[in-house]
């Protein structure tokens, strides 16, 4: 029993789905709170969860709510974090104060891998992980998701890297900590709302029964930390690369008029450009998602299979 136990609180499906035997796939909340506007985050966030139970696994959206890291969350608490202001983006850094302080938070890709492992879930779905923020080499910006990947078994199936963020530097951080990235299905590493990012997968792995064979030869070899499958986006949902760049280059340059910093960052980034596509970023966002959970599902189902 970890000391985090007390802490943590499953919801009534996930309790019935664990007595079932039934696979688990953790959410992630931030998505929810910081990513997406109302009313598309809450839609949004449960058509993850459909999609997750498609694939026959049960979905468990984490968040802290007055102190309690929640594994499971019901649609009213969904509906409560989706119209809240305010709500804490809470990392590795923050997770414990928020639950020490009584706070409520939503669990950004590097918490939810922590609260993740602490429930013995194995599978996270998100959308595209933080990473080395462009000028990072000056401004430190680096995601802690990167190192919690370097440290936390669990498998993360995102998009790859926010195309927001220098690829290229993400990649060889990942690299330095021993993380595995591989494309699902492509030779190319995805970029978020684009198939490409310019930069080939490190690996590339075909099914989700793959998928769960390196993992458990990682866990037969001594091998810890977690690792990402970067699942691009169907041809049809996926924004090109050059249309992409051109409101990420309007948002950079507004968020540095703005000296936007720290946490605010890559909300802000991602609010603007939704606003700078009219609303095609956001679509692409939700299609990729949903995609990345069913994927999840999978790799969950494989995963007590091998
Ligand atoms: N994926 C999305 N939208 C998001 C995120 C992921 O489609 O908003 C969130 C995740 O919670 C991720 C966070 O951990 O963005 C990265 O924030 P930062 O760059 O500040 O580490
Ligand atoms: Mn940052």
């Amino acid at each position: 029993m970890t000391t985090l136990d007390r802490h943590l609180a499953f919801s009534p499906r996930i309790l019935s789905a664990r007595a079932a035997g039934k696979p688990l796939v953790a959410l992630e909340s931030t998505i929810v709170t910081h990513g997406m506007p109302y009313p598309d985050n809450l839609e949004t966030a449960l058509a993850v969860e459909a999609s997750v139970r498609k694939s026959g696994a049960e979905p468990a959206t984490i968040a802290v709510i007055d102190g309690v890291v929640r594994v499971g969350l019901d649609e009213s608490e969904l509906t409560g974090l989706a119209k809240a202001e305010g709500v804490m983006k809470l990392s590795r850094a923050d997770l414990a104060y928020a639950v020490a302080s009584g706070c409520t938070g939503s669990t950004t890709v590097a918490a939810t891998m922590i609260a993740a492992k602490a429930a013995g879930i194995a599978v996270f779905a998100t959308g595209g992980i933080g990473g080395v923020h462009r000028g990072g080499e000056t401004s430190l910006d680096v995601s802690a998701d990167l190192e919690e990947l370097a440290r936390t078994d669990v498998i993360v199936v995102s998009a790859g890297a926010k195309a927001i963020l220098d690829i290229g530097r993400t990649l060889e951080y990942l690299e330095t900590k021993g993380v595995p990235v591989a494309a699902y299905r492509s030779d190319d590493l995805p970029a978020f709302w684009s198939r490409e990012s310019g930069f080939p997968a490190p690996l590339r792995l075909d099914s989700a029964e793959a998928v769960a064979k390196f993992q458990r030869t990682r866990e037969a070899l001594g091998i810890v930390g977690g690792m990402l499958i970067a699942n691009p986006l169907a041809s049809e949902d996926a924004i090109a690369r050059e249309t992409v760049e051109g409101w990420i280059e309007q948002a950079l340059e507004d968020a540095a008029r703005k000296a936007i910093t720290g946490k605010a960052v890559t909300p802000f980034l991602l609010g603007r450009i939704v606003e700078l596509s009219g609303g095609r970023s956001l679509e692409a966002n939700i299609a990729l998602i949903k995609a990345n959970a069913r994927l999840a599902g999978e790799i969950a189902v494989a995963l007590e299979a091998a």
